[in-house]
């Protein structure tokens, strides 16, 4: 089939073709054009039409934006945050150098101005020129060069990028560009429009400064913004052709000889030979600026440059342009005849120069001559390059003509001005659009009204002045307590608090100034507007601060160089701050605003006007602008701001806010602004001079890819204030606002870059030292922020080599400075840098070289600068990828700052911090190791169970057995138990260390408890191993005396057995039938005489009292003679029948444990006697377990207890016992133990006694005789028998001993057994529910005991409701029942030759489970004549019949009963688990709750108010209120005294040295003790009469308190989190309910 193809532009035809194809290409098409094509089939009889379709040519424009892969953003404009997001590109060097990554490989590098940025070559069109290495000779190539693939003009990509941007994004391009002294636009041609635009609003951003000759005398110096300074401008353009290169001889001009650099890009430069396809038309400005120097400066006073590409023949409207707003104008062109004409018709202001080339073929001086004549040129207008010209001379000539002209020129313009120009010849300019000038209007309106900095912050900024600063006072105050001089402390922090209240209330009372409502109007404006605002604000705010700022600056620069003259300095920071108002100062007053409407209640209206407030700066912190962290000025942070607009960005973002933290240390002024600048493309202010204050943080977006690299969502990079050096900071208070500021940086951050110029590497070792503190604090809460140095100005390539020994160096300073730091600190186990935190000086440190390139102004930055800032951010972007612990969401980081805050205010910050994400750490991890823990013991619990049992059994089946045979036993014992206890402790130290391993849970912050736990491990096993070995040997002891007695009985039976056949023999030889009662006395008969006849052996009474005796010799004989001679003075028995009773003598009577001025009744007497009544009390509990399990006395059971004692006294070294109190408390318990035990012992000797046991067997042996007798079948009782008498109590002592360890295991199950916290917390909850005084003074006066009953109601009511007991017995029994089954079944399947051997075997089958009594195989088997099958057939009915007797006794067993039944003591157990080390807070004794048995720190969570330990004025004898937790901040003191009994003073601030191991953090929340305020408040007067005093003083902030906020306030001090109400909820329902109280007060 044949088609003809036409194709039209409009009516012209341009092709018709004809084609048998499906498909053809029509070359020779213009660009942007559209056509329409019609195409014709012929058919065979027809022709079909096919209906005419039109289409539109790309524009050159558009090819160019494609193959640039910029497209869609000429519609959609960049964005800045687009362009600043952290995506694959800025951290990978590994583009593949594709077309399509030109354009944004070169906004990468511009963003961090790289001056190489315009080097565009495509690595593509690169390879191929490396790659001739051809070893063919071929003219071809040699002559044409390889095929250059798709190149670009750098000017086409510069010219597309602002294309494609919107205005911030221009701004920064132009910002970044002017300081690598790239030529920026002015004029931007659209090729697709024809249209060009002004970039006022674009180059806005540039501030340049200069020293013009006029102050060189001065060495003053102009900042000014280039838009609005009036410099001379001179423009360069070109008429036709050019054989000079106009842009060239420009750069040459601008250069200095030394310092050449490419202002504008020329054919010479990489690609600059490309065509351009988009950027003719572009008018490019460059600015020379002077330095003040002679030497260098090519011109005196500050140049304009302006370029036209293209020529001007085709760009009228930007010729003319030029001409209106240049004072010269430079004319390039070599065909003189076509310039006659353009140029006659557009004279202009500007004075015209015709610069032409003699050497240009087009050149003819005829036509010169008669351009000249038309012109009415002279020769000063004429500048020709001759022959004898070379480039040099010729550019120095045109510099001459150009310094005459600038010097001549009246007509100074500056650019903003040129707008006016650009409106007249119908050029737009980019500020025209509405959005801005709407924006523009609103700022105006704002700062025109600004006159004087200081009076208008005062009158329209109002809230962050003077009451903030008081308000910032009053918050440290409140921790510092400095001030509080003998005041009643707690009444001092309500008066602090009352202040506090007052100032806001001020706060409040101010309307919102005019000012504040129009910025805030301005701000809730939608979208660009909102930006357009902010960035006028800005702009305006700026210059008119700049003037006076940086002459500030400078001066601050110079003084504080010399550091002679410290007031001025200090007066010159002062003026500083007063007149800086930036956008900074609007923000920081909306939050004053809203933290101050906060204060006012829930539903007051004008709180409710504010609380839009965080979401508008939450909106503005995602778009990019940095929120201001710290106020510099007050050195505070306005909490509850920061932490709401936080809140508010986690809702914004929908919960996807995970966050890594980048922050910049380092003294001030070196660059760190600068260097986070240039890392991210971001815009923190920079000035030289103290600029930054206070921290600013900002975030970044993540790309979707690098997400899962970094698993984070924004990176956020914390800008700090410059630390002063330590001259300047004696000055003020400011080394505490230093060391403030760099603690909270460094715990917030993941990664701290410490900026260290080399000029001031000397300030900076002062410096260090806050950081090293800063970073040793970090450690010691568990936080570790990874640190980089930074080294500016080393400009050296071989720098790193070079300055390894400056590393080693360094790494000594660092060292030192830690060790010093550890001093203060008082951890002075951190002995070198590495210790603190992971650091190497290999890969720990970097080298940038100077920014600038050259002298400043006209230095582009240097690329060494931006490649090593390069590097840096590649570093830095690696190990926060390698960041252990997993990003922090904010949420978690508005957690830190809080905690961080909190403890920086305090003095001791280590001591100070308290965190709830650590807290929430701990408690997981104690929860876990509680759990492995127990089950280590627990396994332990069951294998010692199974040993004792057989031990128990040894010997019994095959009677005879050598003791040298069971001390084999016991050693083998010995060994599988440690054999067992090494498993065990294994598994749990792998346990731990597994769990330190994992990366979620943020276990890194409980890190340094790893130590502590794995101690506590070894611990365990330790204390086990001991007490296991004990009772085995123990058991085998008793063992061995049993065996004896068995023998025995077992000779007796025997015996017997003997006589009564030899009975039944002469009953049946008397073949008369005997009556059941002949029987019987013939029974009688032979019973007392055999009885008579066997040994009257009776088993050897010990003496208990004297065995006890000897142990408590052998105890206390290291003690010495004195110990001997107390015991030598009484008898046991005498002592143990009296009360204990403490009496004192001598000096220790005189340690009381006083607070200065304060006296407790609760006195050392007292506590020892408290003491001495808990250890008492634990042994009852011990003895009584033991007498329990009714075995014989053994020695290891007073062991066991002495043990104990000591234990106990140990960990009450702190009350200073002596010799005669230890060894009369021993006394007194041994007495009254050994009595318990000569009772047990009797009651044993009585039951074995083998004689007894014959008699207590006789009606036995009377129906066996019997049965024998009449031959009657024996098979079915015996089996009866045999189940009652010895299985199943050998059953219920196996539940017995094993059901103790599954209620435990279960009770642990719950969640306020899980750790101690969680149980201290529920005791306390439990309280306040039950609210009744009683109860508070039971558990206050009688800790132990309250806790052991509580213990004990929690498990009698868990068993009552949700479990219960007799699960575990079934379970336990069903076990057993197995067994025995198995055990018959396998004794059946044997050969027993005796029914006795049958028994023996099943015996010894259960041997290591059940405990069957000798008397099985012994008196069971006398008179036995059951058939063995038989009998086994009936024992399995017997086994089965048990279970549902069992099943019914546990049924109706109540769980009183069981507990007491059980061989451990399962409240004990349960206490000793949670009452932990046992150790109370020294002042107010509250216990301790730190977790595992080896932590060498003690800690509570909750302390109390003094007054309810007893505590009261000594004189007054009121009681006293103050809490712990606030007294170790004051400056009060407490009694002690010393070892000759003197009484002194010591301050509550240096507890440690008296209670080292007591970590006392003061109460970070205030309302953290709100509980026990409540019931001070609440039961103030029963606890007075309680302890006979008068009652406390209460601050009536106390009494405010609701039940609900004591709820919870001891939620948040057990950092519990609320399960059903959100805080919100509960906050509205306090409040709802302090609001009822006021009203039912009022009535
Ligand atoms: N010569 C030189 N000047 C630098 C360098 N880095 C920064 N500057 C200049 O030093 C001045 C101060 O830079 P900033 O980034 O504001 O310094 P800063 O450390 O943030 O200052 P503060 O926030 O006030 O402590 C600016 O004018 C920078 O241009 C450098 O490496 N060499
Ligand atoms: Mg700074
Ligand atoms: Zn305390
Ligand atoms: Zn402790």
């Amino acid at each position: 089939m044949l088609f003809t193809v036409t194709c039209y532009k409009g009516d012209e035809l341009v092709e018709e073709l004809q084609t048998d194809a499906t498909s053809l290409t029509i070359g020779n098409l213009s660009p942007g054009e559209q056509y329409s094509f019609c195409v014709l089939a012929q058919l065979i009889h027809k022709i079909k039409k096919y209906p005419t379709t039109t289409v539109k040519t790309k524009t050159l424009l558009e090819n160019l934006l494609e193959d640039l892969g910029l497209e869609q953003h000429y519609k959609d404009k960049l964005s800045l945050s687009t362009v600043l997001q952290i995506d694959e590109k800025s951290i990978a060097d590994t583009s593949d150098g594709s077309v399509g990554d030109i354009a944004w490989n070169f906004l990468k590098k511009l963003m961090m101005v790289n001056v190489t940025a315009r080097n565009v070559k495509s690595k593509a069109s690169q390879s191929c020129n490396e790659a001739s290495e051809e070893t063919v000779f071929n003219l071809e190539t040699l002559l044409h060069g390889p095929t250059l693939g798709n190149q670009f003009n750098p000017l086409d990509i510069i010219t597309a990028l602002f294309l494609c941007s919107d205005g911030f994004v221009q701004q920064e391009l132009s910002l970044k560009m002017s300081m690598c002294q790239f030529a920026v636009p002015l004029l931007l041609p659209d090729p697709d429009t024809k249209q060009c635009t002004m970039m006022l609003w674009a180059l806005r951003d540039i501030v340049k400064k200069y020293r013009p000759q006029s102050l060189l005398e001065s060495k003053g110096f102009i900042e000014e913004r280039i838009v609005l300074s009036e410099i001379p401008m001179v423009s360069f353009v070109r008429l036709g052709e050019s054989s000079l290169s106009k842009s060239e001889i420009l750069n040459k001009l601008l250069s200095n000889s030394q310092e050449y650099h490419d202002t504008f890009v020329h054919r010479d430069m990489e690609c600059g030979d490309c065509p351009r396809k988009i950027s003719d038309g572009i008018v490019e400005v460059a600015w020379y600026l002077p330095c003040g120097n002679k030497n260098i400066d090519i011109f005196s006073e500050p140049v304009t440059v302006a370029n036209l590409r293209g020529d001007i023949a085709s760009f009228v409207p930007q010729f003319s342009f030029l001409c209106e707003t240049s004072c010269a104008v430079f004319v390039f062109c070599d065909q003189l005849d076509l310039a006659c004409k353009q140029l006659t018709n557009d004279m202009s202001k500007a004075d015209v120069f015709l610069v032409s080339n003699s050497q240009s073929k087009n050149f003819d001086g005829e036509d010169l001559k008669s351009l000249a004549r038309d012109l009415n040129l002279m020769n000063n207008k004429i500048i020709i390059k001759t022959r004898s010209m070379n480039d040099a001379d010729f550019v120095t000539a045109l510099q001459g003509t150009i310094k005459s002209t600038v010097e001549k020129a009246t007509a100074k313009i500056n650019i903003e001005k040129m707008a006016d120009v650009a409106h007249e010849l119908g050029i737009q300019v980019d500020e025209d659009r509405p959005e801005s000038k709407k924006a523009k209007q609103n700022a105006d309106a704002i700062t025109s009204e600004i006159h004087d900095t200081l009076e208008y912050k005062e009158a329209q900024l109002p809230l962050q002045g003077q009451i903030w600063k008081d308000l910032t006072s009053l918050e440290k105050e409140e921790c510092r307590l400095r001030n509080a001089g003998s005041e009643n402390i707690e009444q001092y922090k309500t008066l602090l608090q009352e202040q506090k209240n007052r100032l806001r209330e001020k706060q409040n009372s101010n309307d919102m100034s005019g000012a504040m409502s129009c910025f805030i109007n301005a701000i809730s404006s939608p979208g660009m507007e909102r930006c357009y605002f902010l960035k006028w604000m800005r702009l305006n705010l700026d210059n008119m601060s700049r003037q006076k700022l940086s002459g500030l600056r400078e001066q601050y620069k110079e003084e504080s160089k010399g550091s002679k003259n410290k007031e001025v300095i200090q007066d010159l920071d002062r003026q500083l701050s007063g007149s800086s108002l930036g956008i900074e100062h609007f923000f920081r007053e909306m939050g004053q605003i809203y933290e101050a409407s906060v204060s006012l209640p829930r539903k007051h209206p004008s709180r409710e006007q504010l609380q839009h407030l965080p979401k508008l700066c939450a909106e503005l912190l995602l778009e990019g602008l940095p929120l201001e962290l710290v106020d510099g000025d007050a050195s505070n942070i306005p909490l509850r701001w920061v932490s709401d607009v936080l809140s508010e960005f986690h809702q914004l973002v929908s919960c996807k806010s995970k966050i890594l933290v980048i922050t910049v240390l380092g003294v001030q002024s070196t660059g760190k602004s600068t260097l986070l600048n240039t890392m991210f493309g971001v815009q923190f202010a920079v000035s030289s001079g103290r600029c930054t204050r206070g921290a600013f943080m900002l975030l970044i977006r993540i790309s979707e890819e690098v997400k899962n690299i970094l698993n984070c969502d924004f990176v956020m990079i914390i800008d700090t204030e410059g630390l002063k050096s330590p001259e300047l900071a004696k000055l003020d208070d400011s080394y505490e606002h230093d060391n403030e500021l760099a603690t909270l940086v460094v715990g917030l951050s993941d990664i701290t870059l410490i900026n260290i110029a080399m000029e001031n590497s000397t300030e900076m070792k002062d410096i260090l030292q806050i950081v090293v503190h800063a970073f040793l604090r970090m450690k010691e809460v568990g936080k570790r922020p990874k640190c980089q140095f930074v080294h500016q100005n080393v400009s050296d390539v071989s720098a790193h080599e070079k300055n390894l020994r400056d590393r080693t160096l360094l790494l000594e300073q660092l060292n030192e400075m830690t060790q010093a730091a550890a001093k203060m600190e008082k951890k002075e186990k951190n002995k070198c840098f590495t210790d603190v935190m992971e650091y190497s000086t290999e890969t720990g440190n970097m080298y940038i070289p100077g920014l600038w390139n050259g002298t400043p102004p006209m230095a582009p930055v240097n690329a060494g600068y931006s490649e090593a800032v390069y590097e840096l951010k590649k570093n830095i972007i690696q190990m926060l990828g390698k960041c252990e612990s997993s990003a922090n969401d904010i949420l978690e980081f508005q957690e830190w700052i809080k905690s961080l805050w909190s403890a920086v205010k305090y003095e001791n910050f280590i001591f100070s911090f308290r965190n709830s994400l650590v807290a929430d750490a701990y408690m997981r991890l104690c929860t876990e190791y509680n759990k492995w823990e127990w089950n280590f013991k627990k396994d332990m619990y069951t294998w010692v169970t199974n040993a004792e049992t057989r031990i128990t059994n040894y010997g019994k089946v095959y009677g005879e057995v050598e003791t040298g045979d069971i001390q084999k036993l016991l050693s083998d014992l010995k060994t599988a138990a440690l054999t067992e206890l090494s498993k065990g402790e294994t598994q749990l130290l792998q346990n731990l260390t597994q769990y330190f391993r994992q990366t979620g849970g943020h276990v890194n912050l409980v890190e340094r408890y790893k130590e502590e736990f794995m101690t506590s491990a070894k611990v365990t096993r330790r204390e086990m191993e001991r007490s296991i070995l004990n009772q085995l040997s123990a058991t085998v002891d008793i063992r061995q005396g049993m065996r004896e007695l068995e023998k025995i009985k077992k000779n007796h039976a025997q015996e017997i057995e003997e006589r009564v056949l030899e009975l039944v023999e002469e009953c049946r030889g008397k073949k008369v039938k005997m009556s059941d009662a002949e029987l019987d006395s013939e029974f009688d008969n032979m019973w007392d005489i055999s009885v008579e006849k066997v040994s009257r052996f009776r088993p050897q009474k010990i003496d208990v009292q004297s065995k006890v005796s000897h142990c408590l010799r052998a105890n206390v004989s290291p003690k010495g003679s004195h110990a001997s001679e107390i015991l030598n003075k009484n008898s046991l028995a005498e002592i143990g029948n009296q009360p204990f009773e403490y009496k004192p003598k001598g000096i220790g009577k005189k340690v009381k444990h006083a607070v200065c001025g304060y006296l407790n009744i609760d006195d050392h007497v007292n506590a020892v006697q408290r003491l001495a009544d808990s250890i008492i009390d634990t042994c009852q509990e011990l003895v009584n377990t033991q007498t329990q399990r009714k075995n014989n006395y053994h020695d290891n059971y007073s062991v066991e207890i002495l043990h104990m004692i000591d234990e106990k006294l140990q960990q009450n070294e702190g009350l200073k016992l002596d010799t005669k109190f230890e060894v009369s408390l021993k006394m007194h318990i041994c007495g009254w133990a050994a009595e318990e035990f000569e009772k047990m012992h009797a009651n044993f000797l009585q039951e074995n006694d083998p004689y007894k046991c014959l008699n207590k067997n006789k009606e036995k042996f009377r129906s066996d005789f019997k049965d024998v007798f009449h031959e009657r079948d024996q098979c079915q009782k015996k089996a009866q028998e045999f189940t009652d008498q010895f299985l199943r109590p050998a059953v219920e002592d196996f539940i017995n001993r094993s059901l103790g360890h599954d209620i435990i295991g279960e009770m642990l199950t719950c969640q306020q057994f899980s750790t101690r916290m969680f149980f201290q917390y529920s005791i306390l909850l439990d309280l306040i529910s039950e609210n009744q005084f009683e109860l508070f003074l039971d558990y206050i006066e009688h800790y132990e005991k309250y806790v052991k009953q509580w213990i004990y109601k929690q498990i009698i009511s868990h068993f009552s409701s949700q479990a219960s007991a007799s699960e575990f017995e079934n379970r336990l029994l069903q076990a057993c029942i197995n067994q025995i089954n198995i055990a018959v079944k396998k004794a059946q399947t044997e050969e027993n030759k005796t029914l006795k051997c049958f028994v023996g075997n099943i015996c010894e089958e259960l041997s290591d489970k059940l405990v069957i009594s000798q008397d099985a195989l012994g008196t069971f088997m006398i008179l036995n004549t059951a058939d063995q099958g038989q009998f086994a057939h009936y024992l399995l009915k017997c086994v089965e019949q048990m279970e549902p007797l069992c099943q019914q006794k546990f049924e109706n067993t109540s769980v009183e009963i069981k507990l007491e039944k059980c061989f451990v003591n399962v409240q004990r157990e349960l206490f000793v688990r949670l009452i932990g080390c046992g150790k109370q807070c020294p002042f107010c004794k509250a216990p301790c709750e730190a977790g595992g048995a080896a932590h060498t720190e003690h800690w509570t969570s909750l302390h109390q108010s003094q007054g309810l330990g007893a505590w009261r004025f000594e004189r007054s004898k009121h009681l006293v209120t103050d809490i712990c937790t606030s007294l170790v901040n004051s400056d009060t003191e407490f009694v002690q005294y010393d070892s000759n009994g003197e009484k002194y003073y010591h301050p509550y601030k240096r507890y440690q040295e008296i209670f080292p191991d007591w970590k006392i953090p003061p109460d970070g929340s205030l309302e953290g003790s709100d509980y026990w305020k409540y019931v001070m408040a609440k039961f103030n007067d029963d606890f007075a009469k309680a302890y006979e005093a008068k009652p406390a003083d209460i601050p009536q902030a106390w009494r405010n308190i609701t039940k609900t906020e004591a709820e919870k306030s001891l939620q948040q001090a057990f950092n519990m989190k609320s399960e059903s109400k959100s805080e919100s909820e509960s906050e509205l329902e306090s409040e709802s309910e302090s609001e009822l109280k006021s009203e039912s007060e009022s009535e």
